[in-house]
């Protein structure tokens, strides 16, 4: 037992109330993490059987970032804005899958905004590599609700954050103020529970992930910064960013995606991976940072828009920026 009385192995459903206490919306965000958790039991059994039900490999179609769309792309953003829809808790939902925010509902109740990156790491769901699933929580801002201008707030205000990975077990990790806890499915009842009661990033980096193919063509003090990780750091990099962030999470370690000549702006999207990591980090005892400004700090000027994202143990994520930027 921890010291809020939660017990591991206790169902999410059981401990939520008490671990969201009374400082939110309790309501809202309770209905909301049990939809995303329920979304998450569809999902995991939709990549578990997708070899055996056909929905591996590409749609035919391209996304609006010029990708190929993947057949579990469309799978994951259907579950995902159908639960979050019937959560009755959501009006406004962003998604790296759809062009526009997608009004979903209105009403009083209806006072949270999620921005999802419904399946991350596309490129490995036909490898049977984890993949993962990423959510920032906001209140909704009523008077632009549904208009760009209604996100295009820093994630500094987010309210809470979840991610979900399907990897060896699948396991939901979300964060509020202050606390990191984490949830394991159990598939004999399909519910999650608990495992990871307060999850704090180790003081300790082990790992470094980055994509080293990327090396030669990044500017020289980016190299340098490398470098460094490489000669006090093992290298860990599946090419999920969530799964990636949560070994680091877990483990102690810091996952490095800069500018390069291909991605100039950064490869990651902000509003929906480098927002809810950052928001789950920082209140992990960890740290995130676009090389200019902390990440949580960045004003946005759009829905997709991408940046360059270090994240992961707060002392190796200021040395890294450090060294890149002198
Ligand atoms: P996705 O959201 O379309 O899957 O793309 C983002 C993914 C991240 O999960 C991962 O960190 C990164 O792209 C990997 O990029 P690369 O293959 O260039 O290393
Ligand atoms: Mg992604």
């Amino acid at each position: 037992m921890n010291n809020n009385g939660n017990i591991v192995g206790q169902r999410l459903e059981v401990c939520l109330k008490s671990i969201l206490g009374t400082q939110y919306n309790q309501d809202g965000l309770y209905g909301i993490i049990s939809a995303i958790a329920l979304g998450a039991t569809k999902l995991h059994y939709k990549i578990r059987f997708s070899a055996l039900e056909d929905t591996l490999g590409a749609t035919g179609g391209i996304n609006l970032h010029g990708e190929q769309v993947q057949k579990l792309d469309v799978e994951g953003t259907n579950i995902f804005l159908d639960v979050l829809q019937n959560s009755g808790y959501v009006s406004v939902v962003g998604c790296e899958e759809l062009e526009n925010l997608k009004v979903v509902g209105s009403g009083s109740n209806r006072s949270y905004t999620v921005l999802m990156d419904p399946i991350d790491g596309s490129s490995n769901i036909d490898v049977a590599v984890s993949i993962g699933s990423i959510f920032g929580i906001w209140f909704t801002d009523n008077n632009s609700q549904g208009t760009d201008n209604s996100i295009l707030t820093p994630g500094n205000q987010q309210v809470a954050a979840v991610y979900t990975i399907y990897g060896s077990s699948t396991v939901l990790v979300f964060a509020i103020s202050g606390r990191v806890v984490g949830f394991t499915l159990d598939p004999t009842d399909n519910t999650f529970r608990l495992t990871h009661p307060e999850i704090l990033i180790p003081d300790k980096c082990k790992y470094y992930s980055t994509n080293e193919g990327n090396f030669p063509r990044l500017d020289p003090p980016m190299q340098r910064a490398i470098i460094d990780l490489r000669n006090n750091y093992s290298l860990r990099y599946v090419g999920s960013l969530v799964a990636d962030f949560h070994r680091n999470l877990i483990s102690g370690g810091i996952f490095v995606y800069p500018t390069d000549p291909e991605y100039p702006t950064g490869k990651l999207r902000l509003m929906y991976e480098a927002n809810p990591l950052s928001f789950i980090a920082c209140n992990a005892g960890g740290d995130s940072s676009s090389g200019e400004m902390s990440i949580l700090d960045i004003k946005p000027k759009s829905l997709h828009q991408r940046t360059p994202l270090i994240i992961g143990n707060k002392d190796i994520v200021a040395r890294t920026v450090e060294i890149m930027t002198s």
